[in-house]
Parts: C-alpha cells; sequence; structure tokens
C-alpha cells in the first residue's frame, strides 16, 4: 500500500528502486515483480503520456511493488493529474531552491498542507472511495525532489528541511553536464557526499543511481533510496552481452 512505501522511506530503512523509461505496462509487470520496492516510472526523459501512465499504474497494482511518477516538471497541474492517476508519489527533476521544494510539496498535498486540488479519478477509485482516499493521501503520497544543479547542491539543506519532503534524489548525470565534468568525477562524489549528510541530518531518504554491486557501500554512506536497474541500460546491457557471448560461437 502507498502508506507502506512512505513510512518505510521515513523510518530511513533502505529501499531499492528500479527506473522504468519504456511505457508498457509489462515492464512495470516485470520490474514490479523482480523484488524492487518501488518503480520510477520516468515522465520526465521517458515517452509517456498520462494514457500510458495510467497503465503503467494499473499493471503495478497487480505486483508488490509501488509507483512513483518522475514528472517532466514540477508545474502543479500536471502532478495533480499524475496523483489523479493513483501514483504513490512524485519525483520531481530539477529543484534547486527550498522555495521550490515548498512548492513541490504543496502541488502534493491537500489543505491543509498544501494545495492540491481534489479529483474523483483513479487515486479515488472513481469516487467510489474519494473521502478515505483524500483523508489518507497526505499521509501517504512521497513527494520526492531531484538535487541535480550547481545550486540545488549549495541550497540542499535548505530544501532537506522544508517541510512535507520525504526525500532528496541526487541527479549525477546533470549535474556533471553542468559542472562540466565527468559523471565520475571526485566532485560528483562530494555532492553526493554533501547532500546525503543535509538530507540524513534533515530525516529523509536520499537517494541517486547506484549500481547493484556498489549498493552495500552506498548504503553504509547513509545513503537510503538506491536505484539499481533502468529498463534501458538494463536492456542494452543484457541483449548487448548476449550477443557478444552468443557471437563468439559463430
Ligand atoms: C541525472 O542524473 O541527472 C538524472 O536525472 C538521470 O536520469
Ligand atoms: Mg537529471
Amino acid at each position: 500500500t502507498h502508506s507502506t512505501l512512505r513510512h518505510r522511506m521515513r523510518s530511513g530503512a533502505p529501499l531499492l528502486v528500479s527506473l522504468q523509461s519504456i511505457p508498457d505496462p509489462a515492464i512495470t509487470t516485470i520490474l514490479g515483480w523482480s523484488g524492487f520496492d518501488a518503480v520510477i516510472l520516468d515522465g520526465e526523459h521517458g515517452p509517456f503520456t498520462l494514457e500510458s501512465l495510467r497503465h503503467c499504474l494499473d499493471a503495478v497494482s497487480t505486483t508488490p511493488a509501488e509507483a512513483v511518477v518522475r514528472v517532466r516538471s514540477a508545474e502543479a497541474g500536471l502532478i495533480k493529474q499524475v496523483l489523479e492517476l493513483g501514483a504513490a508519489g512524485i519525483l520531481a527533476p530539477s529543484i534547486s531552491t527550498a522555495d521550490e521544494a515548498a512548492a513541490l510539496v504543496s502541488a502534493c498535498k491537500y489543505p491543509p498542507l498544501g494545495m492540491r486540488g481534489t479529483g474523483t479519478g483513479r487515486a479515488a477509485r472513481y469516487g467510489l472511495a474519494s473521502r478515505s482516499y483524500r483523508a489518507t493521501a497526505n499521509d501517504e503520497v512521497v513527494v520526492l525532489a531531484m538535487i541535480e544543479t550547481k545550486a540545488g547542491v549549495a541550497n540542499a539543506k535548505e530544501i532537506a528541511t522544508v517541510e512535507g519532503l520525504d526525500g532528496i534524489f541526487l541527479g549525477p548525470h546533470d549535474l556533471a553536464a553542468e559542472l562540466g565534468v565527468d559523471d565520475h568525477d571526485p566532485v560528483i562524489t562530494d555532492a553526493t557526499r554533501t547532500v546525503v549528510g543535509h538530507g540524513r541530518g534533515a530525516g529523509i531518504a536520499v537517494g541517486s543511481f547506484v549500481p547493484p554491486a556498489d549498493v552495500r557501500a552506498a548504503a553504509e554512506a547513509g545513503m537510503t533510496l538506491m536505484m539499481s536497474y533502468t529498463d534501458f541500460a538494463g536492456l542494452a546491457q543484457s541483449s548487448h552481452g548476449a550477443f557478444l557471448q552468443a557471437a563468439e560461437g559463430v
């Protein structure tokens, strides 16, 4: 259930998540049954429509996992539609200031915590459970901010302490691009350490992309939200690996 994910996140428990960019419910079902706590549906870079999101959210509810949607921007109108589809939470790209983080929280929470509008969509069981959904959503919907700009890293402490924010997620690729360095530059490692420190200091979840082999070290360093599989890279690596191995035989 939604509460499980947010409450586990709030408790500081380590969570393993995967990223889905291919907007097909079969991918959601595979990732959802793979063991991950949550599947992040990538509406920022992946070619999702609201309709394909709806099908993938239907699919995740047939699995033990939850689905968080990375929206293409933190626009309140878009967040309203995505939460109305029944997403367990929102991951917003490129949050660089505490004000942006506060606006994100407001878009995700019903009054009095925010300004999310009330509807009777899939999340509210098409009106058949609207009252109970509205009563529990503020406690259950997960709000996550990507920190992936220089300003975001500089403001990470203020962002992390914004009331209602459940976690921050470092975007090493965008940060490296802005800084003009390689993804594995020590400057990115330092930024990761800074963001982990501020997030953990504020008692919220902290995440990033962490290959499976590095999860133990990342968890020991305080990270709690490890994205350790992406469908694009996973498919590319396994298909190319299979090809190379097969090609040795001919
Ligand atoms: C980043 O690293 O910037 C990302 O958001 C990757 O998707
Ligand atoms: Mg990014």
